[in-house]
């Protein structure tokens, strides 16, 4: 599937580039009077679009998530299954490894914890990759999938998310680098070990928490 994608593009090759400049590394804390801001990231108002360019159109009507791996009950979601289970609001800050951030998002959808539960998590597991319909890929240790605030989400601002932000469904990590949030998801699988995606084998942080600027390995 990787094969699929841009290796060559303008954007992997100056992403890439950029992770071995260090670009946008502070080295400093935030600024303890706006500490709601990570170091080296500014506030936007309006919402970036960022993707590899390979915009998968597939409808709500034919979309579906696989969750696999280390757990008892294999299953596999139309949208249907997912607006059946218990839906969730929340609202949380997006930040960017590229420095910007963006404030209040809307969210609404279904907690990672419900699809935990679902699909009863194997206690070997310890790791999460994310597969897209775009062929892009991320991972995370449980721990962080876990987090109470990540969410698969089908919904922004009370609107069904656009194509552009991953719509249908996308999974939102907002305590990570907003990379670690993919967009038009299609696969979860929990593992026992770990298997780095995209931009984690390109110079990127394996885990990219914003706050200590883990922006690049
Ligand atoms: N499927 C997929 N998810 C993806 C990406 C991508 O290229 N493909 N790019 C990531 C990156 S680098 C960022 S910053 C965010 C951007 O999300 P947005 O376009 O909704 O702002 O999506 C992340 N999730
Ligand atoms: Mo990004």
């Amino acid at each position: 599937m990787s094969d699929d994608l841009p290796e060559d593009s303008k954007l992997t090759k100056t992403k890439s580039r950029w992770a071995e400049l260090g670009k946008f590394l502070t080295g400093q804390l935030s600024r303890p009077e706006d500490a709601r801001l990570p170091p080296g990231q500014h506030l936007v108002k309006n919402w970036p679009v960022l993707d590899l360019g390979q915009t998968p159109n597939v409808p709500k009507e034919v979309w579906r998530l696989d969750v696999a791996g280390e757990v008892e009950h294999p299953q596999s979601w139309s949208f249907e299954d997912l607006i059946a289970k218990p839906q969730v609001e929340k609202v949380n800050d997006i930040h960017c490894v590229t420095s910007w951030s963006r404030y209040d998002n809307h969210w609404k959808g279904v907690t990672t914890h419900e699809l935990m539960d679902a699909v009863g998590v194997k206690p070997e597991a310890r790791f999460v990759l994310l597969t897209s319909n775009d062929g892009y890929t991320t991972n995370m240790a449980i721990e962080d999938f876990a987090s109470p605030e990540a969410m698969i989400v089908h919904s922004w601002e009370g609107q069904p998310l656009t194509l552009d932000h991953g719509g249908p469904v996308r999974l939102v990590v907002p305590h990570l680098y907003f990379w670690k949030s993919p967009k038009w998801l299609r696969r979860i699988e929990f593992a026992q070990r770990d298997h780095r995606g995209f931009w984690e084998v390109r110079g990127y942080h394996n885990h990219a928490d914003p706050w200590k600027e883990e922006r690049y390995s």
